[in-house]
């Protein structure tokens, strides 16, 4: 340690960037170390006084090439499980090029994980292109099979997108997880494992802690919202009692009650008048609140041939809306 010391005072030790040949940059501290390829070079320096006169000689130069290390780390992005419903869902996962050279990385999805209560369908990974944080379909890259980043740099960051189908019939609460890899494109395996000739500069590519490869898990949990829809029927007949006779007038109740989590969208309910009975007009109501008969700028229409619809868009769950109308019993 000592020499080592003495030689670095003596400014004997110089770095050379192979790949920046002439340019010194002293860059930040690398996860990886010292970048692949830069050249150790060591020259010793003894002085002494020969017969009074100060003399100097300097060794041979030793020279090290500095190899590649392949190093990749991997997390989720997601805090926490993201809250899914019907559709793609994107999960979003960090990767950093751990090693000291430039590398590709291979990227493989597991959607089928132990312990899963489902299992979401695989559509594509995306690749963060305009550095957002978030994806943008028709911006943000699409991977081609197999999914392989660009070369990234050492120690650079690439958010990457994994877009996932929720397949249909999943129970709300439902939980499921997705799995990522990443493996350095040179090779892995176990730490050490050297690669003749791929690193920077034909010098050898090494395994470092990592394995050169990486996985991170990201979790979603199904909001799926259930519609049950609930028809009831009263009557009142022409003498005060609730027989069904002609001229008894039905009044149709039909609830419709969403339960889970999230949201039933473009909800429309319709119903046809029954054979033997008539649409009473007017009487078309949504929450007992009266809706016109008419095509219009309510949410209702109804007539005796058509039947009644009444549009009801996106209802969240947790909500019942009541549709109501009257029909009297031909006579
Ligand atoms: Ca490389
Ligand atoms: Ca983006
Ligand atoms: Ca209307």
């Amino acid at each position: 340690m000592k020499t080592h010391a003495h030689l670095y005072a003596s400014f004997a030790t110089v770095l050379v960037p192979a790949m920046l040949a002439g340019v010194f940059a002293p860059s930040a501290a690398l996860a990886g170390g010292v970048t692949a390829g830069t050249l150790i070079e060591n020259t010793a320096v003894a002085n002494f006084d020969e017969a009074g006169v100060p003399r100097s000689i300097n060794s041979n130069t030793v020279t090290v090439r500095v190899d590649e290390l392949l190093d990749v780390t991997l997390t989720s992005l997601n805090p926490g499980p993201i809250t899914a419903g019907a559709g793609t869902t994107v999960l979003t996962y960090e990767l950093i090029n751990q090693g000291n050279g430039p590398e590709a990385f291979r990227l493989t999805p597991n959607t089928a994980v132990a312990g899963n209560d489902f299992d979401v369908s695989f559509r594509a990974i995306a690749i963060d292109s305009n550095g957002n944080g978030t994806y943008d379909e028709g911006v943000d890259q699409i991977l081609a099979q197999p999914q392989t980043t660009d070369v990234l740099a050492a120690d650079a960051r690439l958010t990457v997108f994994v877009l996932v189908d929720m397949p249909q019939g999943t129970a709300d609460g439902q939980n499921s997880n997705v799995e990522l890899t990443a493996q350095a494109v040179t090779g892995t395996g176990s730490p050490g494992t050297s690669f003749s000739g791929a690193g920077v500069g034909g010098g050898f590519a090494i395994v470092g802690t990592t394995g050169a490869q990486a996985n991170a898990r990201g979790a979603l949990v199904n909001a799926a919202a259930s519609l049950q829809l609930v028809k009831s029927v009263s009557l009142r007949d022409p003498f005060g009692g609730t027989s069904a006779v002609p001229g008894t007038i039905a009044t149709f109740t039909i609830e419709a009650r969403v339960s889970g989590t999230g949201a039933v969208s473009n909800l429309v309910v319709t119903d046809a008048i029954p054979d033997g009975t008539t649409y009473a007009p007017g009487t078309l109501a949504l929450d007992q609140a009266a809706l016109s008969d008419a095509a219009d700028g309510d949410a209702g229409t109804a007539s005796d041939t058509s039947g009644i619809a009444v549009t009801l868009g996106n209802v969240p769950a947790g909500t019942t809306r009541a549709v109501t109308f009257d029909v009297v019993i031909d006579k």
